[in-house]
């Protein structure tokens, strides 16, 4: 772990990648923009699902259209090259249930669900391998509106009270929920893909686990021993739950202050525009100025920035968005890394 930690520390600079069957959609639903969705919960594009409380069945017919374009891997993996990005990490399953590569588990993946047929998180491993890019997945583990029901909802929650820890009250599928227990998708399904994943990609750096808010104890333990055994180089975000990560992190766009003392290994993630999947609408995009004082300002705090993208649903990179990391490579190569 210590060389892996080291390697992740000197990378400094990463890109996180939300892509899925939500990405066509824009943050759009039948006309509504997701902002203006009636359900409570995150106004972010790939919460698309959980804003309009969209049934199952209905939700998965966007896999029917989903068929990017060929070129997405190279041309991501040489924006993250170019941007002076060291690492790239892509959501190879949302909160939405649908996996973006060949999964022997589930159907409901690039291969047996789209007109695409092809791996798309193993294509992007290996046009990031091409660039010299180390490469990792984000994986929502806790969270699966596509399975697992509200099952362990309860449960965690009783749990987290009497710890006095926040349970994120409108993160499960409550309108729709799988007849399977939480428990059942555990064993069904994120176990069985994460084993996938790892077994899938040999050079897999790092596994950035979500939705920690749903598990309980051993079950993340039970993620985290996983990962070890297969592979004790690939690093485990603390968002595994429970404090059995290998590195913090300061929060969604958080940046901690110099007197809040983070000295482990920590990253922040943050957004270009106010969300993480591709909304349509949102032109809302931070200056390259800005983005700059962030990454400086996280990097000399011992920090690494992990700045997302969020591709349309053919794999394009709105413009806005890869003209500022484009202009942060550029200041990168002229400035050194601190
Ligand atoms: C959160 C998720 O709910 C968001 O959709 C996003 O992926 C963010 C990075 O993490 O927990």
């Amino acid at each position: 772990k210590k060389e892996a930690l080291k390697r992740f520390k000197e990378a400094k600079f990463g890109m996180f990648i939300h892509w899925g069957l939500y990405s066509q959609a824009g943050g759009m639903w039948k006309g509504t923009k997701i902002n203006d969705s009636p359900h409570p919960g995150p106004k972010v594009a790939e919460w698309l699902m959980h804003a309009f409380q969209i049934p199952r069945e209905e939700y998965a017919k966007l896999a029917k259209t989903f068929n990017p374009d060929k070129s997405f891997a190279q041309n991501i993996a040489k924006l993250a090259k170019a941007s002076g990005m060291k690492y790239v990490v892509i959501t190879s399953k949302h909160h939405d249930g649908f996996a973006l590569f060949d999964s022997e588990s589930s159907e409901y993946d690039m291969i047996d669900a789209t007109p695409y047929k092809a791996d798309a998180v193993k294509e992007l491993y290996q046009a990031c391998l091409n660039e010299g890019l180390d490469f990792g997945v984000y994986y929502s583990h806790g969270n699966d509106w596509n399975d697992g029901g509200d099952g362990n909802y309860a449960n965690v929650k009783k749990i987290n009270d009497s710890l006095g820890i926040y349970t994120h009250p409108s993160g499960k599928n409550l309108w729709d929920p799988s007849p399977n227990t939480h428990a059942e998708y555990y064993e069904s399904k994120s176990y069985p893909q994460i084993k996938e994943l790892i077994a899938l990609l040999p050079k897999l750096r790092l596994i950035w686990f979500d939705g920690e808010g749903f598990t309980t104890e051993e079950q993340s333990f039970k993620f985290y021993k996983m990962v070890y055994n297969a592979n004790p180089n690939i690093l485990v975000n603390r968002r595994v739950g429970w404090e059995f990560g290998d590195y913090l992190d300061a929060g969604d766009n958080k940046i901690p202050s110099a007197k809040e003392k983070l000295d482990k290994y920590w990253e922040t993630c943050g957004t270009t525009n106010n969300s993480w999947g591709y909304k349509v609408y949102d032109h809302d995009w931070k200056s390259t100025k800005e983005l700059l004082y962030y990454f400086v300002d996280i990097i000399s705090k011992g920090g690494n920035y992990l700045l997302n993208i969020g591709p349309d649903g053919t794999g394009h990179v709105p413009e806005a968005s890869s003209k500022g990391l484009l202009e942060m490579g550029e200041w990168i190569a002229t400035n050194g890394e601190a």
